[in-house]
């Protein structure tokens, strides 16, 4: 048995090992919800989607059901879990493992949020972790502990051990990276999830919740959310939130046009917006 999930791009499965008769394995999930998902996995019998697999049916009930679409199990916080599974009786179990962390938080700052600020969870005793989004090849960074750069972090000589105040951090190159800290021995860590999105963002705006901004997460390389268009709504895609370059789309043909109509779709599907202005949904019951 295995889990396969966002904190691995859904591309590599995690072995589950058997502990007093159901599967146990200890995952680390740097976020959850569905903008730039990290809490979200499903369970597959032999490591891949093509056999059995359970997800768990909204509203889930902590058993397990077989196969099905948009069913993942989501963790309630940012943590390191132990996920155990009874493939008897389908009953799974999500355990949040102890985390304290010293500082009262850590904000990751680079050239790939315009040196401002992107949380970082404690998911650990001293351990800080969060997903960062390299956009370009030449990105760099630091970590700042409160925000305001007097307890920050970079590292002078590039042997993976953080100095205080030291040099920016040289990303590895463009992606999504899983960026893990431990507060205690200074040592950094960085691994690669997925291929990044050319922007940090893209929005969607909708008609059911007043066409506020909601921003996409970036899906191996295109940008993807959830929206849930009940009976009827209309939407749109923006790249920065403030209408200044928005996508509808004039024909129907699954290609955005700039200030174009607004799109029409009911019920739930998964969006997907491309780079160049293609999109398309996935169809749920
Ligand atoms: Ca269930
Ligand atoms: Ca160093
Ligand atoms: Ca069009």
């Amino acid at each position: 048995m295995f889990i396969i999930g966002s904190p691995r791009n859904y591309a590599q499965a995690l072995p589950m090992q058997c502990v007093n008769g159901a599967w146990e394995v200890d995952e680390l999930f740097a976020g959850t919800g569905n903008v730039f998902a990290a809490g979200a996995f499903k369970f597959v019998q032999n490591g891949t989607f093509n056999g059995p697999n359970w997800g768990d049916l909204r509203p889930a009930d902590g058993i397990a059901d077989p196969g099905g679409d948009e069913n993942d199990i989501v963790v309630p916080n940012p943590g390191t879990y132990t996920v155990r599974f009874d493939d008897r009786t389908l009953r799974y179990t999500l355990t949040r493992k102890p985390s304290r962390c010293a500082q009262p938080s850590m904000s990751l700052r680079g050239s790939f949020n315009g040196w401002g600020k992107q949380d970082m969870f404690c998911v650990g005793q001293g351990q800080w972790a969060a997903i960062a989004m390299f956009i370009g090849p030449n990105e760099q960074y630091k970590l700042d502990a409160l925000g305001d750069w007097s307890t920050n972090f970079g590292d002078d000589n590039g042997d993976g051990i953080a100095d205080p105040s030291g040099a920016n951090i040289a990303a590895p190159g463009a992606g999504r990276y899983l960026v893990t800290f431990d507060e205690g021995s200074l040592r950094y860590a960085l691994r690669f999830i997925s291929p990044a999105c050319s922007r940090p963002t893209t929005f969607i705006r909708s008609s059911n919740n007043g066409w506020q901004a909601v921003a996409m997460e970036c899906e191996n390389g295109h940008y993807a959310i959830n929206l849930d268009a009940g009976s009827g709504a209309e939407y749109k895609f923006d790249a920065f939130g403030d209408w200044s370059l928005n996508w509808g789309d004039d024909n129907g043909d699954l290609r955005a046009d700039q200030n174009g109509a607004n799109i029409r779709l009911s019920g739930v599907h998964h969006v997907h917006f491309y780079n160049d202005a293609r999109y398309a949904y996935d169809t749920h019951q």
